[in-house]
């Protein structure tokens, strides 16, 4: 890579190349489920362990809001609170993945007592929130630009579940229906503002540094929940 500032066309193709090599999508644990081979305990196991990934994602939020000194990024970013936490008359995301756990006969305080969270979700999740409260706020939005890998991945797992794991529920779905549009929108909003933000060669460097660091904790994550519930082989 160069030392001086990336044109932003550079500074896209340098943030999307880490996500080609390092995006969970490419998990063994993502490709058993989307090839069909997970277990419902295996499947369990993750909707639980996910979960307390999704309750955190507003409480990083909220950090990157305290942060943030420019009100014309507040105003953008608080919709993802919202989005997670929900308002008056909408349910958000977060009781989108309770339903998603009821689908797969998981009750609500299975979920919300973390009754089966693997330390090393615990800790992957902890680490990203702990990097959003401390890392300088243009960072931690960037970190979040795994997003823009998120959309297939969302439509390649919605298939599969309908396909494979029809014991699930389809209503517990919706989750996955909205994060397709929701992900395109988060992550053209974040892509906008690291463009902005990170405009020095030092800050696009790091934001690079960023996604690799999200990178990794999606990817620890998923190593967590391979561990505890594994899959069969072909
Ligand atoms: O459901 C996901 C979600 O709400 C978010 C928020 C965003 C962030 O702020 O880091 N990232 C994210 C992601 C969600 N789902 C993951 C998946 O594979 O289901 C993907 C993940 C991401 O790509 O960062």
């Amino acid at each position: 890579m160069t030392t001086g500032l990336w044109d932003h066309e550079t500074f896209i193709a340098n943030l999307r190349e880490v996500g080609g090599r390092a995006y969970h999508d490419k998990h063994p644990f993502h490709v058993a489920m989307n090839e069909g081979r997970l277990s419902p305990e295996a499947l369990r196991g993750w909707v639980a362990n996910r979960f307390y990934y999704q309750r955190n994602i507003p409480v990083k939020d909220a950090a990157i809001l305290s942060n943030c000194p420019q009100r014309e990024v507040r105003r953008v970013w608080i919709q993802r609170v919202i989005d997670h936490d929900g308002s008056l008359g909408n349910e958000g995301g977060i009781e989108a993945w309770l339903r998603l756990g009821e689908a797969c006969e998981l009750s609500h305080d299975e979920l919300i007592q973390d009754r089966y969270v693997q330390p090393g979700v615990r800790f992957a999740v902890d680490a990203y929130v702990n990097f959003a409260r401390t890392q300088p706020w243009p960072l931690a939005i960037a970190s979040s630009l795994t997003e823009l890998f998120a959309p297939d991945l969302m439509a390649a797992r919605l298939a599969a579940f309908e396909k494979f794991y029809t014991w699930i529920e389809r209503a517990g779905l919706d989750y996955f229906r909205r994060r397709v549009t929701q992900a395109r929108r988060d992550s053209d909003e974040a892509l906008a503002v690291t463009l902005e933000y990170c405009n020095t060669p030092e800050l696009q460097r790091d934001a690079i540094r960023a996604i690799e660091f999200k990178c990794d904790v999606l990817w620890s994550m998923l190593d967590s929940i391979h561990h505890a519930y594994g899959t069969p082989n072909r």
